[in-house]
């Protein structure tokens, strides 16, 4: 097979003939070609099956112990000037880095076969959407790409209608952590990465291309691709709001994304509806508003931690034709995961071996299940709408122990920025390194953006021009601790309360006391019916501490100069008007 796109096929000959594959195949989607390359990997082990009574379809992938996180260490942005990938990216010269991988890709898929996967991220009629062709040696990078992207025939019709795409190359290579990198060229639209089959280093229209490639190619086009949920809030009355959040990696996007209301608030009529849990690409429309798409079609979730409990539309998703990779299986060979809290026990580990807590989890604390978002119970059809939704708010928030209270809300479009632009976390197992290190990561984009966050932080700004409706900006922190040690708000289900208060704001009737940091609730603003909270948890969740505060807002400055004379004036100012304010 080949395209009618005569520059996709030379690239795919010039890639064979540097790769040496001992085949090609084109992927058309197809539940054939699926139920193929499925049976394949489990005839020979790269997937087994699990139990097909409890969970048809489903198999479980193992991947190479030293192979199961981001590396963003040997991840690279190749611009051809430096300050263009900025202080926030590793860079490398495009020569150089062409040189060094293409070493690595030399006759690196002997005796392989050759997938051309052409996907498109979001609605395939969707001119907010955009498309790619993935070319990879795993037959296990295709299957996922099946479920996260709409992969296949359509894709390629509209690859070819559009006449471009973004071309990624891919190779676990040996994976071998020393011959590992991900390299991107924004300028190029291209992607090449070696070494690695973990979802967010090798299924390429993810992170390397919705949010590194497409916020580079979003700058210029005029719009934003953000790693953020979109969920839909509709009221009792019928009326939906569309809400955009930002947290990092594995701090509850998922969880927050399929959301199932408290118990009162059931009763009262409100349900969630879910378009994305990770990313969103929004655009001005022409009544002002943004509008988002979530160009991916899947969930790559976090499994541990995924229970009745925390989020049961999760649990109902992942019920049939799920790939997990890196859980545990309990006797009767189902997946099991730390914090599943369903009364089984698990008897193998993620790498195969029996079950001994005193050598490892069952699941790696960053294993994972691919699942369409098709069947998820909260699954909104507007998913699928060309024009995406019109977003009313966007949400930023991290994990923080101390300081950041449950909620505020910024005062105008630049303070919003600047919340943004300041966001702190601690670090967590998506990515390899040192797990609970507070850092920054504006926006939750720092492993993501595909340029200067100088520059991003100014692309931003250039949203707020006459005519715009912007969406009103909160922050949120779900993960305050006490003195104890324990948290301090009940979080899942009780964050609707802190989602309804932004609500009401955004409809210009909610209550709320003016600070340096933003606009705060009084505990009284935000229904806490049912939610018994101690005086330790009211004064931290909805108070500032001053002095804490002033020290914040120095490390915010200092910060924001680690990106030198390109960081937009605006901000700074912005920076520093509060820092006055707060002294
Ligand atoms: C993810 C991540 O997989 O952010 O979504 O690491
Ligand atoms: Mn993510």
């Amino acid at each position: 097979m080949s395209s009618r796109l005569e520059h996709l096929n030379h690239w795919v000959a010039e890639v064979a003939h540097h790769t040496r594959p001992a085949a090609i195949h084109w992927c058309d989607g197809s539940d054939t070609e699926n139920r193929m390359l499925i049976d394949q990997m489990l005839a020979d082990g790269t997937l087994h099956l699990l139990n097909q009574d409890t969970h048809p379809g489903s198999t479980l992938h193992r991947s190479h112990p030293d192979d199961v996180a981001r590396v963003e260490h040997l991840t690279y942005v190749c611009t051809t000037h430096h300050e263009d990938a900025g202080p926030n990216n590793h860079w490398m010269a495009p020569d150089e880095a062409h040189a060094e991988i293409d070493a690595l890709f030399d006759g690196c898929m002997q005796g392989r076969t050759m997938y051309v996967i052409p996907y498109c991220m979001g609605p395939i009629d969707s001119p907010l959407s955009r498309c790619g062709v993935e070319i990879t040696d795993s037959p296990y990078v295709v299957a996922n790409m099946r479920i996260m992207t709409r992969m296949g025939a359509a894709a390629l019709a509209r690859i070819e209608r559009d006449g471009t795409f973004v071309k990624g190359l891919h190779s676990i290579g040996e994976l071998d952590p020393n011959r590992r990198c991900i390299m991107h060229f924004p300028e190029e639209l291209t992607i090449k990465s070696y070494g690695s089959g973990y979802g967010g280093n090798a299924l390429l229209g993810k992170k390397c291309h919705a949010l590194r490639i497409a916020s580079h190619q979003a700058r210029s086009e005029g719009w934003l691709a953000e790693h953020m949920l979109i969920l839909g809030i509709e009221n009792p009355q019928g009326q939906t709001h569309y809400i955009a959040a930002a947290f990092p990696s594995a701090c509850g996007k998922t969880n927050l994304a399929m959301l199932i209301p408290p118990e009162g608030y059931l009763r009262d009529g409100w349900k969630i509806w879910t378009i994305g849990d990770d990313i969103c690409w929004m655009r001005p429309g022409p009544d002002g508003r943004l509008y988002a798409i979530n160009p991916e079609a899947g969930f790559f979730g976090v499994a541990p931690g995924t229970s009745n409990k925390s989020n049961p539309n999760a649990l109902a998703s992942i019920q049939s034709n799920t790939i997990f990779t890196n859980v545990g299986v309990t006797a009767d060979h189902q997946p099991w995961w730390e914090g599943i809290d369903n009364g089984q026990v698990p008897v193998t580990d993620w790498q195969g071996q029996p079950y001994d807590a005193s050598m490892r989890p069952a699941a790696h604390p960053n294993s994972r299940f691919t699942v369409s978002a098709k069947q998820c119970p909260s699954y909104s059809a507007m998913s699928e709408d060309p024009h995406g939704v019109p977003i009313s708010a966007i949400v930023f928030g991290g994990r923080r122990a101390s300081l950041v209270p449950l909620v505020f809300e910024a005062r105008d479009w630049t303070h919003g920025v600047l919340v943004g632009a300041a966001m702190g976390s601690e670090t967590t197992a998506a990515a390899t390194g040192a797990v609970g290190v507070m850092r920054r990561d504006p926006m939750a984009m720092k492993p993501f953006c595909g340029y200067n966050f100088a520059d991003y932080f100014a692309h931003w700004l250039s949203f707020d021009t006459e005519g715009a409706k912007l969406p009103k900006v909160f922050h949120v922190n779900w993960f305050r601790k006490g003195d104890d040690g324990k948290f301090l708000w009940p979080g899942f289900g009780d964050n609707l309360r802190v989602l309804e208060w932004m609500l009401r704001r955004v409809e210009g009737h909610g209550g709320a006391v003016e600070t340096p940091i933003g606009h705060l609730p009084i505990a009284h603003d935000i229904n806490l019916e049912g939610v018994p909270l101690s005086d330790e948890a009211h004064a931290k969740l909805f108070g500032i501490d001053r002095e804490a505060w002033q020290a914040e807002f120095a490390s915010i400055g200092d910060y924001l100069a680690e990106y030198g004379p390109r960081l937009p004036q605006a901000l700074l100012e912005e920076q520093r008007k509060i820092a006055a304010e707060l002294a």
